[in-house]
């Protein structure tokens, strides 16, 4: 791949944005190569700037399930814009919005939204301190709940990707009540409840980990989080910002079966405009200021052109059979992947849920994130790198997840797995 115009921008970047990126994974730090600077994207693909096409398996990280740049949302969007692109006020689009993710996501009988996932998961904190006038937080080693202070404790994602023993500039007095257990390890759990007795206001999580690569839950392990916070007076709170409308259009929770007291959710919601939320049970919900007395608020939250392309993209995925192709799609994919792995060899473990997938260079089974670090983080370097000379756009860190959308057309997911096949025999 010719990347001279990425280079040069990308280049340019580094004097004026820290690192010449607005998010730290943009970088391509943990994978190396040459980070690709995007001018455009439609359905399964990005293009550079240098004109060279991706089949993308990032999806800005979630949002363009239905592809990007679907027709749909698009037309939604200029429609709206002439009628102004933020109000500061009330508006229907917002009653349509919370309407459709009542309607959708089981645990949420109201919602507030908010700009991003990190907003999201920094307001549910708070709203389950104040609901239960406790303090301490449990989460898991390797998720990742946004870059708030107090969820910066083992994190996954970027945090994991650099290898940043979590981030300066956090107070030990703000993470000193963020409890952390192995994920999968509901012993563990039990082990900190009894130790911080009435102390607790609740466990977070990703019910599918998609920030430490991609971690199932194992059977009962979500089940008996429920039964574990029910029977210590403590919330549940399932962070969908990921698997929410990607999982199943209720979410994980719908898919496994499991009521969450509090959900966060964002990424699709907005259909790649800046959108997160949270809500749940309406006797928790109504603490939230103005009803209740917890304050948390945003300029630009609410906003009609993210209401609008989050409202398109929900109507999308409702229709008959989206999560049917997904899962077929996906499954498919992975399936091809460990196969293309196995012919050289090559350790692999993987899996995929609907339309999130992933795989660590390991022999695997990966339950957690100290199993997730084991993997070959050196070899996924060289995996990347060879894709991207293929034109298969994977995410730039063994950490992370990677996401399919309704645009992956089958000869999409034929041509990635003869990438796969090539660059593994490539790099063996
Ligand atoms: P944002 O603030 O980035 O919108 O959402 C934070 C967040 C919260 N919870 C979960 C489960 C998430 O996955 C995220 C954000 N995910 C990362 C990708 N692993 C966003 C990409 C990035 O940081 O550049």
């Amino acid at each position: 791949m010719n990347t001279t115009r990425s280079q040069e921008l990308f280049s340019a970047a580094q004097n004026l944005m820290p690192g010449g990126v607005s998010s730290p994974v943009r970088a391509f730090k943990s994978v190396g190569g040459q980070p690709i600077v995007f001018d455009h994207v439609k359905g399964a693909y990005a293009w550079d700037v240098d004109g060279n096409r991706y089949i993308d398996y990032i999806g800005s990280w979630g949002p363009a399930i239905c592809g990007h740049a679907h027709p749909k949302v698009i037309g939604a969007l200029r429609n709206a814009l002439g009628k102004g692109t933020s109000f500061g006020a009330p508006c229907a689009l917002e009653n349509q919005l919370a309407e459709m993710v009542i309607d959708a996501v089981p645990s949420v009988e109201m919602v507030r939204f908010v700009n991003s996932g990190t907003e999201a998961c920094m307001s549910v904190l708070r709203l389950m301190r104040a609901f239960t006038g406790r303090e301490k937080l449990i989460k898991f080693e390797g998720c990742y709940h946004g870059h708030a202070d107090m969820f910066l404790v083992k994190a996954g994602s970027g945090v994991a990707t650099l290898g940043l023993p979590d981030s300066p500039g956090v107070p030990r007095s703000t993470t000193a009540s963020t409890l952390t257990a192995p994920y999968n390890d509901l012993e563990a759990v039990k082990r900190l409840f009894a130790e911080n007795p009435g102390e607790i206001a609740g466990v977070i999580l990703e019910p599918v980990v998609g920030n430490a690569g991609f971690i199932t839950p194992e059977p009962g392990f979500l089940e008996g989080l429920r039964e574990i916070t029910t029977e210590n007076g403590a919330l549940l709170t399932f962070d969908e910002v990921m698997t929410g409308f990607r999982i199943a259009y209720g979410g994980a929770q719908a898919k496994f079966g499991i009521t969450p007291d509090l959900t966060t959710l964002g990424k699709v919601i907005g259909g790649g405009l800046p959108v997160g939320a949270y809500g749940g049970r309406a006797e928790i919900m109504a603490m939230v200021a103005p009803a209740g007395p917890m304050y948390q608020a945003g300029t630009l939250s609410g906003n009609p052109l993210a209401m609008t392309a989050g409202i398109h993209t929900l109507e999308l995925l409702r229709q008959p059979g989206t999560y049917e192709r997904l899962e077929a799609i996906t499954s498919r994919l992975i399936a091809g992947i460990l196969a293309a792995a196995g012919e050289v060899e090559l350790p692999i473990c993987g899996g995929s849920i609907s339309a999130m997938f992933g795989f660590f260079l390991c022999k695997g089974p990966v339950r957690n994130f100290e199993e997730a670090k084991a993997a070959d983080t050196v070899r996924f370097g060289q995996l990347h790198r060879a894709m991207l000379e293929r034109g298969v756009y994977l995410a730039p860190s063994a950490f992370e997840a990677g996401f399919t959308s309704l645009a992956h057309s089958d000869e999409d997911i034929d041509a990635t797995l003869d990438a796969f096949r090539s660059s593994f025999a490539q790099i063996a």
